[in-house]
């Protein structure tokens, strides 16, 4: 029989995943894994799509170099091109990333000259180099990024002539609703500036998986043995502080209850669940009650929408040396608000096409990015709606009126699936690091109870510098599962032998 203490992690992502491999190679024998949909991988998921693969969720390992455990693993298994392997792209900073080859299309139907968006792109990198530099200290804590960049838009644009104005405000808006995908966030005006710099970039140049992100996942779960994830096994509410009887007489401080009705007791779980499906259900999940510091932190963390449509032609009728596509409204400003009425606006909000390589083994492929309340409004359209605008769209960018449709699409609709409820992680005005500190904290709080460590919390959410991302994930994963190896090993107690 299996022995030692049981552990419950709910939720298999990456952070789940994680938590679950570390605890088997430390010899805990009681594991399971809940996860509510039908498939493991969580917000890593990779599809068939065109001739290869499409990444629905994560798309980049951001920061592959040492130090960073997804790229680590990622060549640990084998799973990374060559290049990706070599020492100088390891080196290389977010902020002189090589200029990938752009073209820039406008919605007057003619290419913009790219070392226009250059000059741009450089003063406009300045200014988040200053946000990245406030502290806590120097910062007023109601103050936002969005604000910030505007008003060294504002200050900057007193010495542009008027027709600079223009195109170097459409440029600027361009490169927001950039930065509203990377962060997840409506509008750069909802993202607190104070901790903005909190988050941490690795060194390297951000590479893909070409066997698909999901492969990763399959790798660190392999290892465990059959039965340990269960799927199609949603967790409906998690009873602590409890006296729940197990198996050979012994007591357990926590059950888990799942929407079918099965039971589950434990010593220790470990809650991976998205900060989104948190905001839905937190109030009802646990009993008793969540601390008014942890509600407080689920409340007011950030936790939006970033989507992607991704959409095949017959034949690219962009440059075949090109990588990304940039998009940009003329007339359109940082300084004023978008257009209201969503059904014909929303497709204003995407930020622009990364061209999915290579074409050989993809085909002709585009993918795009939108965040914010557009992007959700997007997840309620049918794809027929959606390629009829996206080849209006081209037809006015490329001024070809004749530009075939896509031939096939796929989109991602993170904000409507029930267990994610959006796509990642921002410190939002009204919050900072020190919520992403309480989420992580372990339940219950006081050091002094007979049994400690009864919910524990990780996920993306909760590592204050590496929230959003798939390394985030993992890292929290296994910072969990390292808080219950050191109680056992404190204790002693090799969980490995069987008393
Ligand atoms: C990265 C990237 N990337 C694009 C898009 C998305 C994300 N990320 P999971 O949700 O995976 O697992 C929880 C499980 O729990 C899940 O399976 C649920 O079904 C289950 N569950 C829920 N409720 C349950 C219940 N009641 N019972 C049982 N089970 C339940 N990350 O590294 N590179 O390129 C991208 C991207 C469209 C949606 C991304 C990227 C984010 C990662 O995908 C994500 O963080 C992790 O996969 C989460 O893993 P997890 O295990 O925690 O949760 C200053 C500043 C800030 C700027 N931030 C910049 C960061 C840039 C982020 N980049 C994003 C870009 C893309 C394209």
């Amino acid at each position: 029989g299996s022995q030692g203490p049981v552990v419950v992690i709910i939720g298999a992502g990456i952070a789940g995943i994680a938590a679950a491999e570390k605890l088997h190679k430390h010899g805990f024998q009681n594991i399971k894994v809940l996860e509510a949909t039908g498939r493991t991988g969580g917000r890593i998921r990779t599809e068939r799509f065109a001739k290869g693969l499409v990444e629905i969720g994560a798309q980049w390992i951001h920061g592959p170099s040492p130090g960073n455990p997804v790229f680590e693993l990622a060549s640990q298994f084998g799973l990374l091109r060559p290049d990706t392997l070599l020492e100088e792209n390891q080196k290389i900073k977010w902020d002189d990333n090589p200029s990938s080859l752009q073209v820039i299309y406008s919605s007057a139907g003619r290419k913009i000259d790219p070392e226009v968006m250059t000059n741009i792109t450089e003063l406009y990198n300045t200014w988040v180099t200053q946000v990245r530099n406030f502290t806590n200290a120097d910062c007023d804590p109601e103050a936002s990024v969005g604000q910030f960049i505007r008003e060294k838009i504002v200050h900057s644009s007193q010495e542009w002539d008027k027709e600079q104005v223009k195109m170097n405000m459409a440029l600027l808006g361009a490169l927001l609703k950039v930065e509203c995908c990377v962060t997840a966030a409506h509008s750069m005006d909802q993202v607190a500036l104070c901790p903005f710099g909190e988050y941490t970039m690795f060194p390297g140049l951000d590479c893909t998986i070409p066997k698909g992100f999901e492969s990763l996942v399959n790798h660190m779960k392999a290892p465990l043995p059959e039965g340990t994830v269960l799927l199609n096994k949603a967790v409906k509410s998690i009873q602590w502080n409890g006296s729940f009887p197990g198996s050979n007489s012994h007591v357990h401080p926590v059950q888990v209850q799942c929407e079918d009705g099965d039971s589950f007791v434990a010593d220790h779980v470990i809650v991976t669940v998205p900060l989104g499906f948190l905001k839905k259900r937190s109030v009802d999940f646990f009993s008793p009650p969540l601390s008014p510091r942890k509600t407080q932190a689920i409340k007011n963390l950030g936790f939006g929408t970033n989507n992607k449509i991704v959409l095949e032609f017959e034949k690219p009728f962009w440059d075949s040396n090109s990588t990304q596509i940039q998009i940009i409204w003329e007339g359109e400003s940082p300084l004023t608000e978008p257009k209201e009425d969503m059904k014909q606006n929303w497709m204003k909000k995407i930020a622009g096409f990364v061209v999915l390589e290579p074409p050989e083994q993809m085909g002709h492929v585009l993918c795009g990015f939108i965040a914010g309340e557009q992007s959700e409004y997007m997840e309620t359209l049918t794809d027929e709606e959606i390629l009829s605008t996206m080849t209006d769209y081209f037809r006015k960018f490329t001024g070809d009126p004749e530009l075939p449709p896509p031939i096939s699409m796929v989109r991602s609709q993170w904000h409507s699936q029930p267990y994610t409820g959006g796509s990642y992680t921002y410190v939002a005005v009204g919050s900072s690091g020190i919520d992403v500190d309480n989420l992580a904290e372990p339940l219950p709080t006081d050091k002094e109870v007979l049994k400690p460590l009864q919910v524990l919390f990780a996920g993306e959410a909760t590592e204050r510098n590496f929230h959003s991302t798939t390394h985030g994930a993992l890292m929290s994963g296994w910072r969990e599962a390292q808080r219950l190896v050191d109680k056992y090993s404190d204790l002693g107690a090799n969980v490995s032998k069987t008393k």
